[in-house]
């Protein structure tokens, strides 16, 4: 089994002294979570782990239970007896939150004790400030260092105008430019993975983050998207990791987030040049999907309108519908939906009445 430094996986005196006080168990840190089976890695390398039943009972919501990147006591550090069990959970010094859509007030820990977090934002298509401001404030939040990091640098013709409008928009933030395609097109996110320090990758799936922590580690650990595969939409990385990078540092790899929550006012503003052609769609509520007399349909026709552009407002206004609602609203209201397209709004209801019965 390979041995792990675990300063090297980012322990230092503060998670020290709180391990000190289980003497008994063993320290280990949160590489992945899959439901309630976790891996961990210990001085004795990577191992499977649960939570005990009492941590699992003693959890009010899902911020109290283990995270990726977290810090844990365990009673074993190898597989040879069944799961390791993790009886706690130490303070954590920072952690990457984010608001659930569909549920009313639950938020979701994305990454815990972080040092940094490289907001990742690709040149050409993904290009969206008002993303990049929702994702600098969750940054905030989470007490870690932000640090943009544009990808993609080869597709895009205008770097510096859009470096300027980046600049704009993260006032005070380190903003890195990277390309895949040369050799040391990474060379300035080196100088953030030193020694015990926690960099956690977020951004929309498609940007680049497996590729560019490939590059980093210098072999194909993390699966990327295949570049002839055009499954927009689709997540290459399906869930968290923390991954120990041989030459110093820690990075946390995440799945494109789909639904940060969003405010209705930053939507309207990225998408004035939508909202105005939809003033003169024929039903006030279109929902620009197949009515007739869609004027924002007919600009794509007459190429106004990029389809990608539209195709991502209906996303975001998708997302926008359902916040503030509880899952079983949300549950019912994509019935609602799925079956308005085809004119069947008794079914769903009944289909609804049906699901509620088997509860
Ligand atoms: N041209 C170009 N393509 C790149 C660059 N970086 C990544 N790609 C390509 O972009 C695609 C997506 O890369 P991934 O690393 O899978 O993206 P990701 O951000 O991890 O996506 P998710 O895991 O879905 O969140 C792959 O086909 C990469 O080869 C770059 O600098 N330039
Ligand atoms: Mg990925
Ligand atoms: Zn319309």
């Amino acid at each position: 089994m390979t041995r792990t430094n675990l300063h090297k996986l980012g322990l230092n005196c503060f998670f020290e002294q709180e391990a000190a006080l289980y003497k008994e168990l063993h320290l280990a840190r949160v590489s992945v979570q899959h439901k309630d089976i976790y891996l961990v890695i210990t001085a004795n390398g990577e191992v499977r782990a649960e939570i005990s039943g009492k941590l699992q009972y003693l959890g009010r919501d899902s911020l109290d239970y283990p995270a990726v990147g977290d810090w844990v006591m365990v009673d074993r550090i190898d597989n040879v007896s069944g799961n390791a069990i993790i009886h706690h959970r130490l303070p954590r010094k920072s952690a990457l939150l984010r608001k659930c859509a569909g549920t009313a007030h639950d938020s979701q820990i994305i990454a815990a004790n972080i040092d940094v977090v490289f907001i990742c934002m690709s040149l050409n298509n993904d290009f969206n400030l008002r993303r990049l401001e929702r994702y600098l404030s969750i940054a905030w939040d989470s007490a870690a260092k932000p640090v943009v990091v544009l990808t993609k640098a080869d597709l895009c013709e205008n770097i510096s105008a859009k470096l300027t409008e980046v600049y704009t928009a993260a006032i005070g933030v380190d903003v890195l430019e990277t390309t895949s395609m040369h050799e040391d097109g990474y060379a300035a996110v080196s100088k953030y993975l030193s020694h015990g320090t926690t960099v956690a990758f977020i951004g929309s799936s498609g940007v680049g983050k497996s590729t560019l922590i490939n590059r980093i580690i210098g072999n194909e650990s993390l699966a990327t998207r295949d570049i002839r595969a055009d499954d927009k939409g689709r997540h290459t990385t399906t869930h968290r990791q923390l991954l120990l990078i041989p030459s110093g540092g820690i990075v946390i790899d995440t799945p494109g987030m789909r639904e940060l929550q969003l405010e209705s006012a930053a939507l309207s503003t990225s998408f004035s040049d939508i909202e105005e052609l939809a003033k003169h769609c024929r039903f006030s509520d279109c929902a620009h999907l197949s009515e007739p007399g869609c004027a924002v349909n007919e600009a794509v026709r007459d190429g106004k309108l990029s389809p990608e552009r539209l195709h991502n407002y209906v996303k975001l206004q998708n997302e926008l519908s359902y916040q503030g609602m509880n899952s079983r609203q949300v549950e019912q209201e994509k019935i609602t939906r799925m079956f308005k397209d085809v004119g069947g709004k008794k079914q769903a209801r009944d289909l609804v009445k049906l699901k509620q019965k088997r509860k």
